[in-house]
């Protein structure tokens, strides 16, 4: 049986995430999707990204892109918005911790501009399955969606399914593409008090807080068993 394992932000948490790939017996048709926020916070973003682009030569991967993402990527890299002290909310939130993974590697983070950016995917279908990072308008078809910053930047599909659940409404999320279920990440479940993967009503947060706290693992989830693996710290 091929299994599918959805990973939660990452956050520059490479020793978490090796923890948690060794806790997971592979093989080579699985197919492993990644929910974005590779970068930022922890200590090394660039490890992290080095290792995603190994397991892609291994495995089937699907990279999807987070507002960290995008802000390192896009924003600083491609588009050469100045990045230091006097950038004092984008720096605090992790930026420093990445510069400096890339210092100590001796790898230019341009290459990765390259070799991994251009592979990050706004959002993934996979059947009634959707996976993105942070949610979508709902009322609008997924394909069109004129504001593509919605994906990496919503917060408003976690905050109504958490509803949902609250009032124990046994309804599903309505979506115009009528998913069955959808995969995100972006706002860590300590939010809510939680420390492990959460499914509300259809939607399931995979954040975790990895890289955002201390205690913060790194959660997956094999999508068909529903089975949550999670690292050791
Ligand atoms: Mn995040």
């Amino acid at each position: 049986m091929i299994k599918i394992y959805v990973f939660g932000d990452l956050h520059g948490e490479l020793m978490k995430l090796e923890n948690l790939l060794s806790k997971l017996t592979l093989s080579h048709d699985d197919t492993l999707i990644f929910l974005g926020d590779y970068v930022d916070r922890g200590p090394d973003s660039c490890g992290v990204i080095e290792l995603l682009l190994d397991l892609n030569k291994k495995y089937p991967c699907v990279f999807i892109k987070g507002n960290h993402d995008h802000v390192f990527f896009y924003d600083v890299l491609y588009n050469g918005n100045h990045l230091d002290k006097t950038n004092m909310g984008y720096w605090s939130d992790g930026a420093k911790e990445t510069l400096k993974s890339y210092r100590i590697s001796k790898i230019n983070p341009e290459d990765h501009l390259e070799s991994f950016y251009r592979l990050l995917r706004p959002y993934y279908m996979s059947g009634k399955r959707l996976f993105v990072h942070a949610g979508f308008n709902r009322s609008s078809p997924i394909n069109d969606q004129p504001d593509k910053s919605i994906f990496w930047w919503d917060r408003q599909l976690i905050t109504d399914a958490q509803k949902l659940h609250s009032n124990r409404s046994p309804s599903k999320l309505k979506t115009f593409d009528d998913f069955d279920t959808i995969y995100i990440g972006h706002t860590p479940v300590q939010n809510w008090g939680y420390s492990i993967p959460c499914k509300w009503t259809n939607v399931w947060n995979l954040d975790t807080g990895s890289g955002k706290y201390p205690s913060g693992r790194l959660s997956c989830l094999e999508v068909n068993t529903e089975k949550i693996y999670q690292s050791d710290f």
